[in-house]
């Protein structure tokens, strides 16, 4: 049972975060998000449940992070990281969704008191608890930064530190490698170094006559903490060739630039236009968790050619797979397993191509807490969403094998294999998606291949897509199926869209309500692009006529 210290102390400042009215917060695809006006009392008490957490396990570190990601800027939210970095463990988000919206202080502490002894959570004061506090770089940051300290220190023998303006995927490195890598420091520095290192190694071990220019890179940054920290990375790899755009120092976050915007709209982000036709450009959103390519169409009207992040995963694949076939043959007795995590965003053509390289791909709804979750099933499980959420994860087994094979083997070009392998399960983020590491390890892996971007580009033709957004009344009157690709709930809208979708070459359509913005996704993919346009406008009006505003 709670002491009466620690229930006065909880009482007391959760008095001071009053819930806001008449607003129901569920945390949605990456934790709750919301106007920022609204979350005060939401942040504060994600504070609390973070502390729960590092005293449920022991006293790790788990993390805070404050940001809205892709968002518009008026937005904010909190994501919480686990021990090892990765999203909060899934069976607490009930717990999460009941305290967000607990209506008065009283309910609240009882609803903790319930929860910590269901689950054990040692309320005495006896334990220390840990949390590393992040935010991006949006105005409302720094206040609801303060709001969950308040939550977590109102929770005795919790401690929160602040690492400052960081992205979202740094801040998950920290927590694991504070945890797992018990890296004493675990500091954005240690992020820094070991991304640098690893790509440095990289480029050392491509092949002579590989060893040619691939030209310059231009970055656009959404306005947001990525500029900031890409600057970094180039002073610290002395990166000539790299030219950061869209860093925030004018410009408002995300509008109009940034990865999902460029994804999404299929067009230049805002500072880029004709004069960059012919060069490789990449954008990050707004946290930078989230990487895509594109290069510019001449005369083409803002259009691009986008490099979306099934092309960045087909890439990676291509990468390992070859690294891993120079050092494994049938004879080896250990047989990595490597797997490939989509959704249903996935390009047809990706997933065709992938199976083409005899690569078993596996579908999960969206989000990157169930990609993760899948991916780690396997040795080498490389997971990515369209919109440029993914990274690579590596099994211990697997590491310490490699670590062997890295001195072991006999041939110059084996060992390298190994060596290279080793350095991209240092570069590429083991906890979340990150646009930093992964755009490291796409401008290594050109290098070594000695690519354009447009070769790259050419690994297989996109089919035709387009993705809309609905306003509804209810988005959560959606109900889906099946990976999100059938709708159950309400009766009749699915059939609706079926008899749509057969009527295209090559259709496919699906609609799911999004778990981070007010609206309702509709994704259509067709065999030209005018089909997908049209199925997917068609589909629009019919989620309209079925959920939208017809009082
Ligand atoms: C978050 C999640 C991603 C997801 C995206 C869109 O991204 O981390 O896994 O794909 O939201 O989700 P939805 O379609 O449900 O709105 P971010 O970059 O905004 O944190």
């Amino acid at each position: 049972r709670m002491n009466e210290q620690q229930r006065s102390m909880l009482l007391q400042s959760a008095s001071r975060f009053p819930p806001p009215k008449g607003i129901k917060l569920s945390y949605g695809t990456a934790g709750f998000r919301a106007d920022a006006s609204v979350l005060q009392s939401t942040v504060f008490r994600i504070g609390i449940l973070a502390a729960l957490r590092s005293l449920k396990t022991g006293g790790a570190v788990i993390g805070l992070m404050i940001t809205a990601s892709h968002n518009k800027v008026s937005d904010n939210g909190v994501k919480v990281a686990d021990p090892g970095g990765e999203m909060l463990t899934q069976d607490w988000e009930p717990f999460a969704d009941s305290i967000a919206n607990a209506p008065d202080p009283q309910s609240l502490i009882q609803l903790i008191d319930e929860f910590a002894k269901k689950e054990n959570i040692p309320l005495d004061g006896a334990n220390p608890a840990a949390i590393f506090l992040g935010r991006d770089t949006r105005p409302s940051g720094e206040a609801l930064v303060e709001a969950a300290k308040q939550g977590i220190s109102s929770v005795i023998g919790a401690v929160g530190s602040d690492m400052g303006v960081v992205t979202t995927p740094q801040l998950h490195w920290m927590v694991r490698a504070r945890n797992k890598d018990m890296k004493p420091s675990a500091s954005e520095l240690d992020y820094f170094d070991q991304v640098s290192t690893s790509f440095r190694c990289l480029i050392d071990l491509i092949p002579k006559k590989s060893h040619q220019g691939i030209g310059k890179l231009i970055v656009d940054c959404a306005n947001g903490v990525g500029g900031e920290k890409l600057q970094v990375l180039k002073e610290k790899l002395n990166w000539l060739d790299v030219e950061i755009r869209n860093s925030g120092k004018q410009g408002i976050l995300n509008e109009q630039v940034g990865a999902d915007y460029v994804q999404k709209e299929k067009v230049v982000p805002q500072g880029f236009g004709p004069h960059d036709v012919g060069i490789r450009c990449a954008s990050l959103d707004g946290d930078a968790d989230r990487l895509v390519y594109f290069t510019v169409i001449s005369n083409g009207n803002n259009q691009i050619n986008l490099v979306d992040g099934d092309k960045i995963l087909s890439l990676f694949a291509l990468f390992i797979k070859d690294q891993l076939s120079i050092l494994t043959d049938d004879k080896n007795e250990y047989q990595p397993r490597v797997g490939v995590v989509q959704t249903a965003y996935a390009n047809g053509a990706s997933t065709k191509y992938l199976n083409q390289l005899g690569l078993q791909v596996i579908f999960t709804p969206t989000g990157v807490k169930y990609l993760h979750e899948k991916a780690h099933e396997y040795d080498i499980g490389i997971y990515f969403e369209a919109n440029g959420h993914g990274t690579i994860l590596f099994s211990d087994q697997f590491l310490c094998w490699l670590e062997d094979r890295k001195s072991t083997e006999k041939g110059l070009e084996k060992q390298n294999a190994a060596k290279r392998l080793w350095a991209v399960s240092k570069l590429i983020n083991q906890a979340v998606g990150d646009a930093l590491s992964g755009l490291l390890l796409v401008e290594a892996i050109l290098q070594h291949m000695g690519w354009l971007v447009d070769k790259w580009n050419e690994l297989y033709r996109d089919l035709p897509s387009r993705q809309l957004k609905v306003k509804v009344a209810d988005r959560t009157a959606v109900v889906t199926t099946n990976a999100e690709t059938i709708i159950e709930k309400p009766p009749g809208i699915q059939e609706a869209i079926t008899a749509l979708t057969v009527k295209y070459p090559q259709g496919r359509c699906f609609v799911r309500p999004s778990g981070t913005e007010d609206v309702v996704r509709v994704y259509a993919e067709a065999n030209t692009q005018e089909a997908a346009d049209e199925l997917a406008t068609c589909v629009a009006k019919l989620v309209d006529q079925f959920l939208g505003f017809h009082f």
